[in-house]
């Protein structure tokens, strides 16, 4: 369609043409990438046509009459990648999570993701445990050598509390990871016209809830997204919490106690012109982190707002930029730093407490039975290698056999 080929890596003006009759479909720029330093490790090819529906259109439709051409799957590039060896599993859903982040720290987590800051602390963590093995064998071969097993058998165990004092602080890790990949989640609660929906709206600069001076207005959960200094927060408005009349207003409120259990954050909304009405003890009882009291309509107050709240107008706007400061400084103690990698979904989460399980398995074990204690090790390993995709036996053994000479 555009011949000679180009030389490996230039780019080339070429017109782009109709195999069949020759017709001009484009003037683009053309890549000719070879493998294996390619994304897939494969061959490639790019085209950088002018991106009008109609060029794209006839360029595809020209491809598809070659009989070896056919469109990508979905996430096609990405498994022929993982395939070849060029991203393993945890780099692949760090691609993924690229390609869906929409603020700077979900960007930033993503990308070290990516680039391999997980894959490396796990597989390092793996070599470590194979290093165990690897003693642990020595140990099996040499269990009529007493004190040459037993010093060896010393050695895994001191690389395996090592390993699980080190699990053990990535995995409590308020699930900061995790936050930051899906979001922030910050719940707007309190009685019925407390102001709830007029605040998302002003969060959201848009009239996305229904506002009405009558109480039990709203029923459903409604959300909406936020970018909070690089954060990306969640904001729910919710039914107003109170004995309910009806059965629907009963079912909003229901949904709303499920948000205000499951939030990281919960604004408690009270309008200052009346009583307070306290949270439930349910929220205070989950810890002063998650919940912040907030005092509307500011504006029509004639007494002093209550001292632990952040006091509102949404009308007048008063207030609003502290509350979302607050917020946003909530969120960022939540989420940390960003430059240690941390767990971002809860298949490795998973993976790592069955690592741990077996590592404790482990250190718990009868001494003197290295077999079983030795199979304790390859499921921690085992468990590891799931979050990359490393689970090859053949390699485990190679490894282990491969820099400990124990046949000589
Ligand atoms: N003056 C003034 N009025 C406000 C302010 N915020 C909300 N209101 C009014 O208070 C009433 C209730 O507001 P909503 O936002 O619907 O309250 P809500 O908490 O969502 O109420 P429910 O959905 O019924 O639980 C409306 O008439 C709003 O216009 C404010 O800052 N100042
Ligand atoms: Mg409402």
């Amino acid at each position: 369609m555009a011949p000679p080929r180009p030389t490996n890596r230039h780019a080339s003006l070429r017109r782009i043409k109709e195999p069949q009759d020759g017709r001009a479909i484009d003037d683009a720029l053309i890549l000719w990438l070879q493998g294996p330093k390619t994304e897939t490790g494969e061959d490639m090819a790019e085209l950088h046509l002018h991106g009008s529906p109609a060029v794209v259109k006839a360029v595809l439709a020209a491809l598809g009459r070659f009989p070896e051409c056919r469109l990508a799957g979905p996430g096609e590039f990405a498994r022929r990648a993982f395939a070849n060896g060029k991203l393993d599993l945890a780099q692949v859903e760090g691609l993924a999570d690229l390609i869906d982040s929409e603020t700077e720290a979900q960007r930033h987590q993503a990308l070290a993701q990516m680039r391999g800051a997980l894959s490396n602390l796990y597989e390092g963590w793996r070599r470590s445990i194979l290093e165990a093995s690897a003693l642990m064998e020595a140990a099996i071969d040499f269990s009529d050598e007493s004190d040459v097993a037993g010093d060896a058998a010393e050695r895994a165990l001191a690389i395996v509390r090592e390993l699980r004092h080190q699990i053990l602080a990535h995995l409590d890790d308020g699930h900061r990871g995790e936050i930051l990949r899906d979001g922030f989640r910050v719940v707007l609660a309190g009685p019925p016209n407390a102001g709830k929906s007029s605040l998302l709206n002003a969060l959201a600069r848009r009239d996305a809830a229904i506002v009405h001076e009558e109480a039990g207005t709203t029923r459903d959960v409604l959300e909406v997204r936020l970018d909070l200094e690089g954060l990306p927060v969640i904001v729910t408005d919710t039914a107003g919490i109170r004995e309910a009349t009806g059965a629907v207003e009963t079912e909003g409120i229901r949904r709303a106690m499920t948000h205000v259990r499951e939030a990281d954050l919960v604004l408690w909304l009270n309008d200052s012109t009346g009583d307070a009405v306290p949270p439930p003890p349910e929220l205070l009882s989950r810890g002063p982190e998650f919940f912040a009291a907030v005092a509307t309509k500011i504006d029509l107050a004639g007494a002093p707002p209550p001292p632990d709240a952040v006091p509102i107008s949404v009308k007048t706007r008063e207030g609003l930029a502290r509350l979302t400061a607050t917020i946003a400084s909530l969120a960022a103690d939540r989420v940390g730093s960003t430059e240690t990698p941390a767990i971002t979904r809860e298949r490795y989460r998973s993976h790592l407490e069955t690592c741990l399980e077996a590592l404790e398995g482990f250190l718990g074990g009868n001494t003197a039975d290295y077999e079983l204690r030795a199979e304790e090790l390859r499921q921690a390993a085992q468990a590891l290698g799931r979050i990359t995709g490393r689970i090859d036996v053949e390699e485990v053994l190679g490894e282990i056999f491969g820099r400990f000479c124990i046949g000589k």
